[in-house]
């Protein structure tokens, strides 16, 4: 059967069916629960338990059906998933099923966790949660790339991840529209002055089209592509990674920047709410993920190889430039921080005004050689 012959978009009648063969007792109610830029989202009761049911749309949610999108991410989300799983074992939220013609995915529900994004937002202080995605982070990069993988098996497993169309929505999100006057920008009244600068800021603009060629040309590793704080689900001794849709060949440095970049967004918005106490523990979370990460690399690598602190560096270096790309993006472009954006209004002009200042200092700075470097200049406090 061809593949459109035989897709509907679940309703919360219909995924019931879909749901049932992966809950105990028969399904009894489903209640849409998406609230992302992408997908449908439904969480499936039975008698007891419940599973989640996501479903591409064949156009972006977030735009409506203005802009269209092929159903391909659900089968990248699928693929990733297990590869991600089979490199960092239980990190993924675990996959139940994949049905390609419906674009679903059948997901275990997280019933009691919150994404780390919220649980920052409310001043949670949840240990481990940085280091375990510094450690998914160092087996990702490590594990998918030609450091490790023998030629022909990173080749295979390279065929089957496309430059996909939402590689494209990143294209165009993160590393174009915040630099032109884009029909997708949105951002608070107070920065549209700051924001026309960006627009004549010449030595940003080619910095910017430099990464986002970085970004189109570096296929170093199979990257989660969207690794922001709500894309980490969390309770107290579990930390599960989610949203893989994203996920492509792509430069190791992205995912750390866009992790390091998001914690950093976090702690602007808690500065400028006067939570010193909550900065300093973001400033130990940032500093945690790049630990773990250094630290997983080391121990799934060849302690021989002279190259190894090489390809750190670089990976810091770079890190720190998609970082500065990501902060801008998230106070200017089509997706904000949630952080930010539910502050009050001369705080979020504030921490606003802060990102796309951090985030510039990052891009156009000298290279970071240390990981204090990156942190202090994301933040805006720079100690040299
Ligand atoms: C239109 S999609 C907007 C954003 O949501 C996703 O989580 C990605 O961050 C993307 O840039
Ligand atoms: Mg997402």
């Amino acid at each position: 059967m061809a593949k459109n012959e035989h897709y509907i978009p679940f309703d919360a009648e219909s995924v019931l069916g879909f749901a049932a063969p992966y809950l105990q007792g028969v399904p009894v109610s489903a209640v849409e629960i998406g609230d992302g830029n992408l997908n449908v989202v439904f969480r499936v009761h039975g008698e007891s338990g419940s599973v989640i049911v996501k479903q591409a749309l064949p156009y972006l949610r977030v735009a409506g059906e203005s802009w269209p999108l092929t159903r391909h991410r659900a089968r990248i989300e699928a693929e990733a998933i297990e590869i991600h799983n089979k490199l960092a074992p239980g990190r993924p939220a675990q996959l139940l099923h994949f049905d390609d013609a419906l674009s679903a995915l059948v997901l275990e529900d997280l019933t009691e966790h919150l994404t780390w994004r919220e649980a920052l937002i409310a001043g949670q202080e949840i240990a481990d949660v940085a280091e375990s995605v510094g450690r998914y982070s160092a087996a990702i990069i490590l594990g998918t790339s030609d450091v490790i993988l023998p030629s022909r098996q990173r080749r295979t497993l390279k065929r089957s991840f496309v430059y996909s169309e939402l590689c494209l929505v990143t294209e165009d999100l993160v590393f174009t529209a915040p630099y032109i006057d884009a029909e997708s920008n949105r951002y608070v009244e107070g920065i549209a002055d700051r924001v026309t600068e960006l627009r004549r800021d010449r030595p940003l603009r080619a910095a910017a089209a430099e990464l986002r060629f970085s970004f189109k040309t570096r296929d170093e590793a199979l990257i989660h592509g969207d690794l922001h704080t709500g894309s980490v689900m969390i309770k107290p001794g579990d930390t599960r990674i989610i949203d893989f849709e994203f996920a492509f060949f792509g430069p190791s440095g992205f995912d750390p920047g866009v992790l390091l970049a998001n914690l950093a967004l976090s702690r602007l918005a808690h500065r400028s709410s006067g939570n010193a106490a909550f900065c300093r523990f973001l400033d130990t979370c940032a500093l945690a993920y790049w630990n773990a990460l250094v630290d997983e690399m080391r121990r799934r690598w060849d302690p021989s190889e002279p190259w190894y602190h090489r390809f750190l560096a670089h990976l810091l270096t770079d890190a720190a430039r998609f970082a500065g790309m990501e902060m801008i993006r998230r106070v200017v472009g089509l997706a904000h921080a949630k952080d930010i954006d539910i502050l009050p209004i001369d705080a979020r002009v504030e921490a606003s005004t802060h990102a796309i200042d951090c985030g510039r200092a990052l891009i156009l700075g000298s290279p970071v050689h240390h990981f204090d470097d990156l942190w202090h200049r994301a933040i805006g406090e720079e100690t040299r």
